[in-house]
């Protein structure tokens, strides 16, 4: 029998939905999501099977346009990484905003010889009334940009257009058999999810620059029958930011710890025993050897 398999790699800035999108047609949380841009910062696989189809989605960090720091550097080498590896590239974009693409990613993306198509991601959040004028204009606009690829409007959080548009990759995938066993659904250890939960969690507990200071190393993930044993130590940059972290009394820390454990818990379907421990890692995102040590120079 004829399988169809290939990689379709989700690009776009930040906020506009790639990680709700993944999660959405995986059907597993691989990817973490919050309001705050610039959430995502690796590359992560979310496979789909179905019979006879492996589509091998991968997540990217938002486009940056003037990225700052080597960190931001590196995620953006995932995002032009990803373009030179696509067998189909998903733009998402926005309902009713024009951003402007970064020329370096436009020129990148013109010589793509690989299918675009743009997604034109929120659709639920403009009314039935105003959705088709605000939509044909958001249309037209893209349209200019790539005369040659799809626009296919869709909401990944509510799911709408998800079909049409998982047949619409089936179409354009050549005949491969499958890349990965048929049982997995990402390309990401547990240790990573752990660590990645954790930093959902201080994204949406802390401000200004706490959730883009902090990093989370999972030092110790011991699966037993009924429970996980699991030690994770949080970077920041400076004692000033560490103190934030724990807040008054350790309130702030225990908040953290009490809701991880909650995400955790039911991700892995096992009691859950954390210990964090709070360090400090002198500008790390701008140091080489740090970086590699917490595994941003993993793909290259
Ligand atoms: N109303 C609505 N909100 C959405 C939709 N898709 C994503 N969101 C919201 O948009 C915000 C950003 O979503 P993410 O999936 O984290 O966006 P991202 O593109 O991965 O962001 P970065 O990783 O920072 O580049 C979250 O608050 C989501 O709940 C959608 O279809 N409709
Ligand atoms: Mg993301």
């Amino acid at each position: 029998m004829d399988y169809r398999s290939g990689f379709v790699n989700i690009i776009g800035f930040p906020n506009t939905g790639k990680s709700t999108l993944i999660n959405s047609i995986v059907g597993e949380k691989i990817s973490i999501i919050t309001h705050k841009p610039q959430t995502t910062r690796h590359r992560i696989f979310g496979i789909y099977n179905q019979s006879n189809i492996q589509i091998i989605f991968s997540d990217t960090p938002g486009i940056i346009t003037h990225p700052t720091g080597l960190m931001q550097k590196i995620m953006m080498r995932y995002v032009n990484k990803s373009l030179e590896d696509a067998d189909v590239i998903l733009l998402t974009t926005e309902i009713g905003k024009k951003d402007p693409f970064p020329t370096r990613f436009e020129k990148n993306l013109n010589l793509q010889k690989v299918p675009i198509i743009i997604l034109i991601n929120k659709i639920d959040k403009i009314g039935i009334k105003y959705r088709e004028n605000v939509l044909y204009d958001t249309i037209e606009y893209w349209h200019k940009i790539y005369p040659k690829s799809e626009i296919l409007p869709i909401s990944a959080l509510k799911k709408m257009n998800q079909d049409l548009l998982i047949n619409k990759i089936i179409t354009l995938l050549s005949k491969h058999p499958p890349y990965y066993s048929e049982d997995i659904f990402s390309n990401k250890s547990k240790r990573f999810f752990v660590s990645e939960i954790i930093r959902e969690n201080i994204f949406l507990f802390y401000r200004k620059e706490i959730p883009y200071c902090t990093e989370i190393r999972t030092k110790l993930f011991k699966e037993k029958k009924d429970y996980v044993y699991i030690i994770c130590s949080i970077y920041v940059e400076r004692n000033s930011q560490k103190g934030i972290l724990i807040g008054e009394k350790g309130k702030s820390l225990k908040k953290l710890k009490f809701f991880s454990v909650q995400k955790i818990k039911s991700f892995f379907k096992k009691k859950i025993q954390l210990i964090f421990d709070v360090k400090i890692s002198k500008n790390w995102r701008y140091d080489h050897n740090k970086l590699k040590n917490f595994g941003y120079l993993d793909y290259f």
